[in-house]
């Protein structure tokens, strides 16, 4: 039995691409759940069907765990159900940006706690209508110590849903990689409210683009993620924001919704680090407290 934890657009994706009767939902621990949860799913090619996914019962022992709540609810949302769970059950972690992710390996040590970066794509246009709008990969790679035995167990068990996994040793080089592109286009998409191709021609990106690459350049040398030029970080921005011009952005779509976006896990993320290697992140920290004021309003 697969468990997941979040029944949101992405929860429900893998819910609906999983084989069925192998996968439950986790309920919150003061939720009385109802018989299942059912929806119509729209795969990205293909007829829609009808998917119902029961709630996970107090004898059922997962495989594992994919949580796929957003990065602000993670650690809460794990920690009120953890103690349902043996020591060895993998945990992965489906969240964007970082800071999430390190802070529950760093709280459940004795956990394999895995993390995943995909580029799968699903959103919610109606409560009852999951949209698989994107097929993408998905990395999976480990926290903790004991989630390197795991991995190949937790990819095997994913590959049943017929999604793209790809293990990775070097799963957190690979978080950097999304998080850069995200912190270089989901801040600008969401105070200019546009799609993610329009932010090149903006004053507002125009003039603080290659100073935010700086800052990310100087953050990756100096937490071990290797030299990038800030030339080449605005270049891989740049080709992804073209490639998915007419896009809203997640960030974007989370101010529309009235839902607390990730900026304090993407751009906040940054500007704390920095804090802490003493490097300046004029930009980033602008960034993060304009999109926070965007979401108390
Ligand atoms: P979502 O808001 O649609 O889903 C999150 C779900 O978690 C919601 O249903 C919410 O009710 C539930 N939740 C919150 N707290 C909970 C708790 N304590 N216990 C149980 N459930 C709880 O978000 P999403 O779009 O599915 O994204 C989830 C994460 O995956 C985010 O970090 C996002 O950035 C990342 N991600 C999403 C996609 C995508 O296509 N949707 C793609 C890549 C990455
Ligand atoms: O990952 C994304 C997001 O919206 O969070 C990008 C790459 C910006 C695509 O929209």
């Amino acid at each position: 039995m697969i468990a997941i934890l979040g029944a949101g657009s992405l929860g429900r994706l893998w819910a609906a691409s999983l084989p069925s009767g192998r996968v439950a939902f986790i309920a919150r621990p003061a939720e009385l759940p109802g018989a299942s949860i059912r929806y119509r799913f729209r795969p990205f090619n293909g007829p829609e069907t009808d998917i119902h996914v029961p709630w996970l019962t107090a004898g059922d022992i997962p495989e594992v765990v994919l949580v796929t709540t957003k990065a602000g609810d993670t650690f809460e949302a794990i920690a009120g159900v953890i103690d349902r769970f043996p020591r060895q059950t993998p945990i992965l972690l489906f969240q964007n940006g970082l800071g999430s992710q390190q802070r529950v390996a760093a709280r459940w040590p004795e956990h394999p706690v895995l993390a995943a970066s995909t580029t799968e794509g699903a959103n919610r246009p109606e409560p009852d209508l999951l949209v698989h709008a994107g097929t993408g990969d998905t990395w999976v790679g480990p926290m903790t110590e004991s989630a390197g035995h795991q991995l190949n167990t937790v990819v095997e068990l994913l590959n049943a849903s017929g999604l793209t996994i790809h293990p990775e040793q070097a799963i957190l080089q690979r978080l950097w990689q999304k998080l850069v592109i995200n912190a270089g286009i989901n801040p600008y998409t969401a105070l200019l409210d546009c799609p993610n191709g329009d932010i090149l021609a903006s004053a507002l990106y125009q003039d603080t683009i290659d100073r935010l690459c700086h800052e990310l350049s100087e953050l990756m040398r100096a937490s071990g993620q290797g030299e990038q030029t800030p030339e080449a970080l605005r270049h891989q921005i740049e080709t992804v924001a073209r490639k998915t011009a007419r896009n809203t952005s997640s960030m974007r779509a989370d101010v529309l919704n009235g839902r607390t976006t990730e900026i304090n896990f993407i751009n906040g993320y940054l500007a704390k680090l920095g804090k802490d290697l003493g490097i300046q992140t004029p930009v980033n920290q602008m960034l993060t407290q304009r999109v926070q004021q965007l979401s108390t309003h």
